[in-house]
């Protein structure tokens, strides 16, 4: 479905690390500011078990797993220096205005090598310094949008006063320094945001990069199962980050790019075994995707037969024949029927689909069905009519 993430952050805070553990994709890094100036992108598979157990039962010719690319882009501040007044460059705004969702890098390591360019840590500081620049710039694209309605208004079409009448709340909330998702609106105000592009409207996930042996700890604390009373430093930090996070209705994950970038060179099994050993939370690189995935709303699902066995991306909340179309267009416009079967109930049933037949648990559901996450569906479809 083209999903994209792009990773921003101050300069220096291990975006391209973490882009690097993301991708395994080797892109270049380097411990001074000016390091990223093209935008690094790739593709990634989205991690799912279920395809596997899926493919034990089916045996099919290929695995097809759902994927969201990821875009890397020079730190925030950087890119701007010439342009501090007017938000983000047009070449920085050009690689991420059209992200679904935005990965925040917030830097919680210390590293002597590679030295802060505030001299030291400050997850407050960092983010407000990093949400001021995403509504500055949010604020020139309302401010352009106002002109021209403004000059459309003159006809006296109604329309375009109570446009700019939004607008102007629009620019008073950015104007305080608030995300435009904070913003109440109406269905006819929701059309303008869209094609607005407004970054502070981008669902956001929050990623703290910390040094690997807070590692374990860091990931506690935003598990909610740690503690950081008195903890300044890295962990500190992190409790800095995660109330930041928590006061923007985001989902956060604790990350140690730089091991995990280092990981990323060996198979996954033995990247696996090495962090397990250490106590410490599965890849990041996994767990940045998949709240990537809740963040925005997303479920997966699936297809199985001897051809492949594959997932797919809808948004949560899809009906049937949507999902079809993401298969064929064709099984949108003849969709008849779905034969559904949870995975979970399949796996229940020794992943069986003659016992899950027998149980009941293989449902023909009609187009006023809602998709879950895991569901396993086949479409009946007739074209012809
Ligand atoms: N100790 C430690 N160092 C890290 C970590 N992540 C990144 N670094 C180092 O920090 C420096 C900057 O990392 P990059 O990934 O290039 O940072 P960036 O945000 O892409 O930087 P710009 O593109 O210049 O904005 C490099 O020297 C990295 O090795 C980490 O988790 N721990
Ligand atoms: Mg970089």
């Amino acid at each position: 479905m083209g999903l994209t993430v792009g990773i921003i952050g101050l300069p220096q805070s291990g975006k391209t690390t973490l882009f690097n553990a993301l991708t395994r994709a080797g892109a270049q890094i380097s411990g001074y500011p000016t390091s990223t100036v093209q935008a690094n992108r790739a593709v990634v598979e989205v991690p799912d078990e279920r395809l596997q157990r899926l493919a034990e039962i089916f045996h099919p010719r290929k695995i097809v797993p759902t994927t969201v690319e990821f875009v890397d882009v020079a730190g925030l501040g950087q890119a701007t220096e010439t342009a501090k007044h007017e938000g983000l460059s047009a070449e920085f705004l050009g690689h991420i205005r059209n992200a679904d969702a935005l990965a925040i890098v917030v830097r919680c390591f210390n590293n002597p090598a590679a030295p802060h360019p505030a001299g030291s840590v400050d997850a407050r500081r960092d983010l407000d310094n990093l949400m001021a620049e995403l509504v500055l710039t949010d604020l020139a694209s309302v401010e352009k949008r106002l002109e021209s309605t403004a000059r459309k208004a003159k006809s006296g079409d109604k329309k375009f006063a109570e446009e700019i009448e939004f607008l102007k709340r629009l620019r008073d909330q950015l104007n305080e320094g608030t995300p435009a998702s904070r913003l109440t609106f109406s269905s006819v105000e929701e059309g303008i945001l869209r094609e607005l592009f407004l970054l502070t409207m981008k669902p956001r996930l929050y990623v703290v990069n910390v040094g690997e042996d807070v590692l374990g700890e860091a990931a506690a604390l935003l598990e909610g199962s740690g503690n950081a009373d008195g903890a300044g430093g890295e962990l500190g930090c992190v409790a800095a980050a995660s109330e930041y996070a928590t006061a923007d209705h985001a989902e956060i994950v604790a990350v140690s790019a730089k091991l995990e970038a280092e990981l990323g060179e060996l198979p996954e099994e033995d990247a696996t075994e090495y962090l397990s050993a250490l106590g410490l939370p599965k890849l990041g690189a996994d767990r940045v995707i998949q709240k990537g995935y809740s963040a925005l709303n997303l479920i997966s699902f699936l297809t199985a037969g001897e051809d492949e066995v594959r997932a797919w991306t809808v948004t949560r909340g899809s009906k049937a024949p949507t999902a079809a179309g993401k298969i064929h267009t064709d099984f949108e416009r003849g969709f008849i029927r779905a034969e559904v079967v949870h995975y979970d109930d399949l796996m229940a049933d020794g992943g069986s689909m003659k016992t899950a037949r027998e149980h009941g648990h293989i449902r023909l559901e009609g187009k006023d069905y809602t998709v879950r996450d895991g569901d396993i569906i086949e479409f009946r479809f007739n074209v012809s009519r």
